[in-house]
């Protein structure tokens, strides 16, 4: 089997603004980081201060290898009250935007990425229908300010997550287990991700929009069980089928794979005996990936070109995590060669970062960060993917 990517294979890092920035008070996870009771580790605070230092990450991103860099832009920052738009905060994301042109690597933008303004969630947040209209009115004015240097568009990342955990177990704001209000989030952020398309199209630039989607490898187990597979057909229409559906016509689908539910008769069932289980709590399963890539090429018929943008591991173990990727990787390249069309490849990612409710415990990133120091140093990970990138090809 080839371990060459085809021509044109695009391969890049990510990172997410209130991951890696630091100071991103305005915005309901800082709030709930420190909401009394929160089931948050620990708070983002500085995080690892990419406000600062987000050049030398970039050149770093750009020294290894990669060509292109993932990074979203903090709408608390750009809009901090209703209507009051920073012309500081759209010029510094447009000096990181020129960085990564600097460095001759293409600027990947997110429009949103888990954050939500605390105005925006005190007059509704996502389960309100109104919040829709505000954030196409931030896109709006985002992407005249930012659109001439976009290289890609990220529309929403991972809606089906935010709803999700959000509205359903109630780990990330706002807090909730309300299936009613789960519902309208998902609608709404279904509707979100319809009407921006031809907003972000519209430019300034011309540059390719599409959303990315939590995908995970669901599997009945036992695999003929008529309860379990319905389980996994629940499953399959909640978190992805509903949001694949609203990506018809898009330039890319964002595919975000990190390992596989198993699902019995009777619901989601445990790891299986001799996976080991990461620190997210979900089992080590790099085949996950060319599992929910195969699955999001048969469910939009093939329609949408696909891209990796999330694929990464958890560990202090590096050579772990060189073995998961080359497995997720190996996995990429059968679907290659089944006609996929698999655009690129994405590594979450270039930084050790703020794990959400895990805090800064999960260690995903390829470059470590002291964040006593904000030193960064390259793992050997990140040397060797950088090294695979710069041969598009799967070497030792
Ligand atoms: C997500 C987010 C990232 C995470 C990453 C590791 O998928 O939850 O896009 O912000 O940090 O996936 O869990």
């Amino acid at each position: 089997m080839t371990k060459n990517f085809p021509d044109g294979f695009r391969w890049g890092t990510a990172t997410a603004a209130h991951q890696v920035e630091g100071g991103n008070w305005n915005n309901d996870w800082w709030a709930w980081e420190h909401t009394e009771g929160s089931p948050c580790e620990e708070p983002s605070g500085d995080a690892v201060d990419q406000w600062h230092l987000y050049d030398q990450d970039i050149a770093l991103c750009a020294a290894l290898g990669f060509d292109n860099y993932r990074f979203s832009i903090e709408w608390s920052r750009i809009e901090p009250e209703p209507g009051l738009f920073s012309r500081a905060a759209l010029e510094h994301y447009r000096r990181v935007c020129a960085s990564c042109l600097t460095h001759g690597i293409e600027p990947v933008v997110t429009f949103h990425h888990f954050t939500t303004p605390r105005w925006v969630v005190a007059e509704g947040g996502w389960h309100t229908a109104s919040t829709v209209d505000r954030f196409l009115r931030f896109c709006e004015v985002a992407v005249g300010a930012l659109g001439d240097l976009i290289g890609r568009a990220c529309t929403i990342n991972e809606p089906n997550i935010v709803a999700t955990i959000g509205y359903h177990l109630g780990f990330f704001p706002p807090g909730l287990t309300d299936d009613t209000l789960y519902r309208q989030a998902n609608d709404n952020f279904v509707d979100a991700h319809r009407r921006v398309v031809p907003i972000l199209k519209a430019g300034p630039g011309d540059f390719p929009v599409g959303l990315t989607l939590s995908m995970t490898d669901y599997q009945a187990v036992p695999a003929a069980d008529a309860d379990a597979q319905a389980g996994v057909g629940r499953m399959r229409w909640v978190m992805e089928d509903q949001f694949m559906d609203a990506c018809a016509g898009d330039d890319f689908l964002g595919v975000q794979t990190y390992s596989r539910m198993r699902i019995g008769p009777k619901g989601p069932i445990g790891a299986e005996e001799g996976y080991e289980t990461l620190e997210m709590g979900y089992e080590y399963y790099p085949e996950s990936l060319e599992a929910c890539i195969r699955r999001a090429w048969e469910y939009t018929g093939g329609a949408i070109p696909l891209l990796v943008t999330e694929n990464g591991i958890g560990t202090n173990d590096d050579d772990q995590r060189r073995r998961y990727v080359t497995t997720a990787l190996e996995g990429v390249l059968d679907c290659i060669a089944d006609g996929i069309d698999v655009r690129g490849y994405t590594y979450w990612s270039l930084l050790d970062n703020f794990e959400w409710a895990f805090g800064y415990r999960p260690r995903f990133g390829i470059i470590d960060v002291d964040r006593s120091t904000q030193r960064r140093l390259v793992k050997p990970s990140g040397e060797w993917l950088g090294r695979v990138a710069r041969a598009n090809a799967l070497i030792g």
